[in-house]
């Protein structure tokens, strides 16, 4: 079962990880490089099963990257908390005030002055993927010259976007964890697929510069998958691989009974995902186009994360 390179990440982490105190204070075990390679062929969705993941809100996550947007109003619209975190840790250190969650959210959401001023994240993720501003003053959608090259010159060694901006990083509430998409289309010169008979195959290889391997990788996996099935379905392709590459990838020290327990499940059989319609672009889904089928999880696991 492919979820097992997973599975078998998480005990490398626990018998050779180094142990190190990190930027949070938590402190992790970690390990320097990794690998994950899922199939998405015929449908094939990796969503982890040792443990329930909520991948509604993680393709969430990934509709809102594509959006451009930053600010957490519009995710909490759509009832996704996981980076309210990040802004309410400012607030209160800013203000001083000990406002809890609930009532932060609240207020970004009734408050649209109040969220341009607390809920920004800065230039994250959907900024750089589509208004990057170059030294000029221009913005570069780089999404969308990803969807042109697909279209136009597929076996293009250099169709890929990146979150990494150097000139913009003191500004992002987070700096970019996943960094480089890069695309790859195989099977151009296969008869089959000459001859319109089968399609080419769309892969996407992601490089990620570090993991909460408890949190974040699960979601990260889902929604990158959910992102490989949409470009696919627009360019007209086929789902190929989705590979994954980490750099620093580590367990925090207050997710390894998390991590016991998940080695001490079994997996099932990854979901299905289908598209239920074709938008006219990649800027038109909606999280109601998923359709998950077989997802038969193992219980959910409740663990804090480390801001
Ligand atoms: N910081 C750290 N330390 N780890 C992360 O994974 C992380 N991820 C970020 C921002 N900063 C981060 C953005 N993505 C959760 C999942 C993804 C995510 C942030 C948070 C999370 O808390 N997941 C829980 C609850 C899910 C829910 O409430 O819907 C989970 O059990 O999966
Ligand atoms: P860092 O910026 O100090 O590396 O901390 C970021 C933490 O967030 C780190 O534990 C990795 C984790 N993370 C993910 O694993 N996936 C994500 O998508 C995001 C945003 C963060």
């Amino acid at each position: 079962h492919p979820e097992y390179q997973y599975l078998d990440l998480i005990a490398y982490v626990l018998e050779k990880g180094d142990r190190r105190i990190d930027r949070t204070g938590v402190g992790t075990l970690s390990v320097f490089g990794a690998m994950l390679r899922f199939d998405l062929s015929d449908g094939t969705f990796p969503v982890y099963t040792t443990k329930r993941v909520y991948w509604k809100t993680a393709v969430k996550e990934m509709l809102w990257f594509l959006t451009g947007q930053t600010n957490i109003q519009s995710l909490l619209r759509e009832n996704v908390r996981i980076w309210t975190d990040w802004p309410l840790d400012k607030y209160r250190k800013t203000t001083g005030e000990q406002i809890t969650q609930e009532d932060f959210e609240e207020r970004i959401l009734a408050d649209d002055d109040f969220a341009r001023q607390w809920g920004d994240l800065g230039p994250v993720y959907g900024k750089q993927w589509r208004r990057w501003v170059d030294a000029n003053g221009n913005e570069h959608d780089q999404l969308a010259g990803v969807m042109n090259t697909l279209k136009t010159n597929p076996s293009s060694r250099r169709m890929l976007f990146h979150a990494w901006n150097v000139g913009e990083l003191d500004q992002m509430a987070l700096s970019p964890c996943h960094m480089t998409y890069q695309f790859h289309v195989s099977g151009l010169d296969d008869p089959e697929v000459k001859s319109g008979n089968s399609k080419p195959r769309l892969s996407l290889m992601v490089g990620q510069r570090s993991c909460d391997l408890g949190l974040g990788n699960p979601f990260n996996i889902a929604q990158e998958a959910a992102l490989v099935h949409m470009v696919a379905q627009q360019v007209d392709m086929t789902p190929g691989e989705l590979i994954w590459v980490g750099g620093d990838t580590h367990l925090y020290l207050n997710h390894l009974e998390m991590a016991q327990t998940l080695l001490s499940r079994e997996p099932r059989p990854f979901p299905k995902l289908r598209l239920t319609r074709r938008p006219d672009s990649i800027d038109g889904y909606r999280i109601e186009d998923f359709e998950v089928t077989g997802y038969d999880p193992h219980p959910p696991i409740e663990a804090p994360v480390a801001v």
